[in-house]
């Protein structure tokens, strides 16, 4: 027989429960407990106004370039929610919602976007990485860490965020190569939210989904919508799961939106339409979850008015914690630190040019 089928690729599944009302199915309801609910939904508020908060500190000139979340909340919140304390997050740069669910203070999140060093800086005690602004980077350190920590029989599992555009990248075939080839225990979240930069899906793969990229590795995958917290919550748990047990990753694939920009320093209205925004802005992953939560009776509009509060009242301690610990960080040559235990020759030069510079000109030696 000349030719005959060695191979017939598995069918990719969609999972959505919360439709885009906020309806839930009934039979694919996971039934979470009340009060994890309303932590699930407070998060989410928390990124929404942060986010916008950021946005307008951006605007101010008082931070640098940001890359917003709104849209994205419940990809990131439904995901970050299945871990254990001792499982890491490895992001990318546009995962506030997920560090914040795990524990990095606002203030942080300041400090990075305001260029401050010590931003990047992870608490103690706390399994995240420092954000990735290199595409695609930190799927290979999640990769890496899971068979790390595999062979340590840590038990921990690693969770890792990018975007569609990153699984255009090699270091996205390589991470799914390396664990599936070594059995790590890793989740690769992609949040498809449609564009890199102004580049929109269609044009950067011509894969009819992400997940089935996985297929070729031999991995389990699926997509989800990313803009219901319920269905990335499930999926996630179920990957959660496979990995603790077997020691399998996954790709999961969130359909969702940008709703904002690229970053601060892109103008979406040259590349994309206001019809689409609006398409997608009717799929919200907050106010869909409200929805959710009010059928089942626990957000009436005072608890909604509470967590607004709550959560305005948050952000304004973190500005102010933030400006302190600026006013308290005054030597910008620490960069130059923490990366070498011996520093090479052309960085020890750069860093003397620098405190030079920086004794003549002050600020503006920063900014070149
Ligand atoms: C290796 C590399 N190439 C190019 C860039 C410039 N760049 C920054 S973000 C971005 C698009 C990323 O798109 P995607 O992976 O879909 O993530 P999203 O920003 O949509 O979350 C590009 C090309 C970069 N940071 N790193």
């Amino acid at each position: 027989m000349p030719r005959k089928t060695t191979y017939t690729p598995p069918a990719v599944e969609f999972l959505s429960i919360l439709d885009e009302d906020g309806q839930v199915d009934a039979k694919l309801e996971p039934k979470l407990p009340q009060d994890f609910l309303r932590r699930l939904h407070d998060a989410m508020l928390l990124a929404r106004r942060f986010d916008e908060r950021m946005l307008s500190l951006q605007r101010q000139g008082r931070i640098g370039t940001f890359a917003p979340v709104k849209g994205q909340e419940a990809a990131q919140v439904g995901a970050a929610a299945v871990l254990s304390e001792q499982d890491w997050v490895v992001p990318s740069f546009r995962e506030t919602a997920a560090l914040v669910w795990r524990g990095l203070p606002l203030e942080g999140v300041l400090l990075y976007n305001a260029g401050y060093n010590e931003g990047g800086r992870v608490p103690d005690g706390q399994n995240f990485l420092p954000p990735s602004v290199p595409v695609g980077s930190q799927m290979l350190h999640a990769a890496g860490l899971a068979y790390g920590g595999k062979l340590k029989k840590s038990g921990a599992i690693v969770l890792t965020f990018f975007g569609d555009g990153a699984t255009s990248e090699g270091d996205f075939h390589e991470a799914l190569n390396f664990a599936s080839v070594l059995a790590c225990p890793v989740i690769f979240l992609c949040q498809n939210n449609h564009y890199a930069i102004s580049m929109p899906r269609a044009k950067q793969t011509s894969s009819r989904t992400l997940a089935q990229k996985a297929i070729a590795y031999e991995m389990p995958c699926l997509q989800v919508d990313g803009n219901d917290v319920l269905a990335v919550y499930v999926a996630a748990k179920e990957a959660a799961e496979r990995a603790r047990a077997e020691n399998r990753p996954t790709l999961i694939e969130c359909v969702t939106y940008r709703l904002s920009v690229h970053t601060t320093v892109d103008d979406p209205s040259k590349y994309r339409s206001e019809e689409e925004v609006k398409t997608w802005e009717r799929r919200d992953p907050l106010s869909r979850f409200q929805t959710y939560l009010r059928n089942l009776g626990m957000l009436a509009e005072k608890d909604v008015e509470a967590a607004e509060e709550a959560v305005s009242a948050r952000i304004k301690t973190a500005l102010h914690a933030w400006e302190d610990r600026m006013a308290s960080l005054t030597d910008p040559a620490v960069m130059f630190e923490h990366l070498y235990a011996s520093k090479p020759p052309a960085l020890k030069e750069q860093q003397d040019r620098f405190v030079q510079e920086w004794s003549t000109r002050g600020e503006g030696a920063r900014h070149g």
